[in-house]
Parts: structure tokens; sequence; C-alpha cells
């Protein structure tokens, strides 16, 4: 059977399996660890359009549903960095009080707070349904369903064409990603701006990042893949500004073509993506043998901690662990249990067969421990600095990913 590129529907194929997965973000309760669903885990990469994607994906409703795990609002860090972002929008010369502004995939409405707090014009579109009530707490306008061509019809004829789409963090989780784009280009007015931030392909291989990849991402974007899925919907980038947020992210300022003057920074960064290879295949067969001895060296290092007695733990329950926990075969005869402060997360356990507690962080600084597995390690520098007494005591971080670092 031949598998279809969702972004140019040319014929794709397999480079890389990471085995069976569960849903990264269905963390188990106690009794429910045989009702979990389960998928292959298998990367591909289109030769015509340059998308990287996974091949098998489950239905949209099994991950994004009242249940979903992940707010946003659990890193003061990412809080700071939307509240900077509302206030780069709003100081735009082009924003006014009466503009309006839709956010696709608002979350737990960390970005649009911004703009509720100061009266300005705004929706919220979430599909799960538990992270719009928590928006909604927040006065936030919100609207529970998935994105696509045909809401953004509704939208438009209920509030008007908006001057400001906002994706944060979304567009790699969208199957029908060519129904989505049409909607955002249907929505914009004639000189809005498209903003979208997602984790950065180029700098996910660079780092060896392979835990960004599980079923919710199902492509890690590059410019030069976006440029291809923007283009057949009469958009372009303009503008791009690259951010260390989850692991590198790339911020893209997107608009109709033709209507913005296109700067150098997009120039540069296709130059950068092109030197590195980002087109050849050759770049993710070796990504692939990274990622294979990344795990085998994961594994040797834990296996010889526990069997010299060390007290191991985990720091972060992120989707990312998911996929760590799972490839590289992990469970609680390895890892005692993982601290985290999602009250979505706590009192259960790790997806899949790692089936690890996942405990409230304010245990953390009371539990004796040798070495701890930052698997939120794109939040070291906040999760560090709070946990500093952990190092001070001699406590020892490690940061499961590439060399696997020890700290
Ligand atoms: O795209 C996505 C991104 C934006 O967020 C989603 N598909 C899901 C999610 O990815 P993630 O789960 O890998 O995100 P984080 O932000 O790396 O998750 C960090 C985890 O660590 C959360 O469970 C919260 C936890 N945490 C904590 O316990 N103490 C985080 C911080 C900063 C802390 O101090
Ligand atoms: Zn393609």
């Amino acid at each position: 059977m031949s598998n279809k590129c969702r972004v140019c529907s040319s014929n794709i194929k397999e480079f890389m399996s990471l085995g069976e997965m569960p849903i990264a973000n269905a963390f188990v309760l106690k009794n429910d660890s045989d009702k979990q669903f389960f998928y292959h885990l298998k990367i591909s990469f289109c030769e015509k359009c340059y998308t990287f994607q996974l091949i098998d994906i489950p239905k949209p409703e099994q991950m994004f549903n009242e249940n979903y795990a992940y707010l946003s609002s659990t890193s003061s860090a990412m809080i700071e960095h939307f509240s900077e972002l509302s206030s780069k929008i709003i100081n735009n010369t082009t924003f006014s009080k009466n503009s309006f502004v839709v956010e696709v995939g608002s979350n737990d409405g960390i970005f649009l707070k911004n703009f509720a707090d100061k009266d300005i014009k705004h929706l919220g579109v979430d599909a799960s349904k538990n992270v719009c009530d928590l928006a909604k707490e927040k006065n936030v306008k919100i609207l529970n369903a998935f994105f696509n061509f045909e809401i953004s019809k509704k939208i438009e004829k209920n509030y008007g064409k908006a001057d400001v789409i906002v994706s944060t963090n979304t567009m790699h989780h969208i199957e029908n990603i060519n129904d989505v784009v049409k909607g955002m280009a249907n929505l914009i007015k004639e000189e809005g701006i498209i903003i979208t931030e997602d984790p950065s392909l180029i700098e996910m291989l660079k780092n060896n990042a392979y835990d960004q990849v599980y079923a919710e991402h199902m492509y890690i974007w590059s410019l030069t893949s976006i440029k291809n899925l923007l283009s057949t919907h009469g958009l372009e980038v303009f503008n791009i500004e690259n951010n260390e947020f989850h692991g590198g992210c790339s911020r893209y300022f997107i608009a109709k073509k033709n209507t913005k003057k296109i700067q150098n920074s997009v120039i540069e960064h296709q130059n950068n993506e092109d030197s590195f290879g980002i087109k050849k295949i050759s770049t993710y067969l070796k990504f692939k043998e990274n990622v294979v001895k990344s795990k085998e060296k994961l594994t040797s290092l834990l296996k010889n901690l526990k069997s010299n007695k060390k007290t191991i733990v985990g720091y972060g329950a992120p989707a990312k662990s998911t996929t760590i926990l799972n490839y590289c075969k992990i469970n609680n005869s390895l890892i005692d249990k993982i601290f985290d402060n999602s009250k979505t997360k706590i009192n259960k356990k790790t997806p899949g067969k790692s089936l690890i507690d996942v405990v409230d962080s304010k245990e953390f600084k009371e539990y004796k421990s040798d070495y701890c597995v930052l698997f939120a390690w794109n939040h070291r520098k906040e999760i560090l600095l709070k946990e500093k007494e952990y190092s001070n005591k001699n406590g020892k971080w490690i940061i499961p990913l590439s060399n696997i670092e020890i700290i």
C-alpha cells in the first residue's frame, strides 16, 4: 500500500520507525492500563514538498478531547512569552482598538487572555473541551471546535474577517492541514497577518530531539516545507524569527502573496536550511542513526545506575517523555516516579507500557533521589532554578537526549 503526503499528495515511504506508541498525552488512570490505544510511529519525508511527517496517526478525537492533558500555563516562561507576543501585535502600527484577533489552538487561553484583559475583540478556537473551559475562566471568548474552512466561514459570518490570526504549537497537530490553511486564507483580511510558531525541523535534527515526534506532532515544519504548504493557498512567509522555546521554534509571519516585502530573515533562514541539507534524504538517515545511538546510551546509563543501587526519578511528564519512555522501553523498574505540576497528569501513570506514577512536583524537594531525568529539558532554566536545592545537595540531572548530558 502506498502512502500519500498530507501536503502535496505525492507517494511517501517510511524511513524510520519508533515502534508501538500510545497517545502521548493520554495519561492513564490507575486501573485503566489495559484500555489504552496504540499506533505504530512510522516517520516519512516527502521528497517533493519536503514535509517531515508521520505515516499513521490516530483519529483527531482520540488525541484532542475533554481530557487533553497539556496546559500551556504550567510554565511561567510560556506566560511571559505569549504576553510579549501580544504586546508586539498590539504595538504594531496597523493594529487598532477595533482589530479582531483569532487564535487557532488556543489551549487554556494563555495568549488571548492578554487581549481579553484589554477588551480587544478576539476569538479562540480549540478542539479540546477541558482547555476551552479553562480559557473561559480567563474571560477569553472561545469556540470549542476543530478549525477548518467551514468554521472559518462561520466565524467570518458572525464576527467578520480577522486582522491577525495566530496559531502557536498547533500547525504540526493538524491532519487536514490544507483545509485549515484554506480556512486561514479565507478568514484573514487582505492586509492582515497570520503568525504561526512551531518546533523547527532544523533544530530538532541538530539536537537529535526525536521526542518531538509523536502522533500529535504529525509534522515537524521547516521554512522549506511550510512555504510549499502556504503557496497553494495564495500565502507566503515574509518574516521569520527563531526562539529557544520548546527546544527551538520558528515563528513565521505570513501574508497574502505580494502584499508584504519579503525580509532578509527569510532568505537567510532558507540558506541555512539548504546548507544543512533539509531537502536531502541522507540528512534524515543520519538522524535515524543518531536516535538509535541515543537510545542505547540512555538505557545503558539508567541500567548501570540502577545496578549500582542509585535512586532515579523523572521531572516533567511532557508529551515528549511518552516517546522516550516507550521507544527506550523504560518503566518503573528504572524510574521510581515522575514529578509534574499539571493537575491533568498528577495521580495518573505515564502512557503506554511505561506506566510510571506521576506525582505532584511539590513533593520533589522531600523525595531523596540520586539522579533525576529532566524529561521537560526545554524548561531547563526554569526548573533548575526552581529546584536548585536538589543540585546543591548533589542531586544529578540527566538530559535524556543526544549525548545524554549529566549536570
Ligand atoms: O505542541 C505541544 C506543546 C506546545 O506542548 C503539545 N503537543 C504538547 C505539549 O508538549 P509537551 O508536553 O512536550 O510540553 P512541555 O511544555 O515540554 O511540557 C512540560 C511538562 O513539564 C508539563 O507536563 C508541565 C511540566 N512542568 C513542571 O512540572 N514544572 C513544567 C515546568 C516548567 C515546571 O516548572
Ligand atoms: Zn509532499
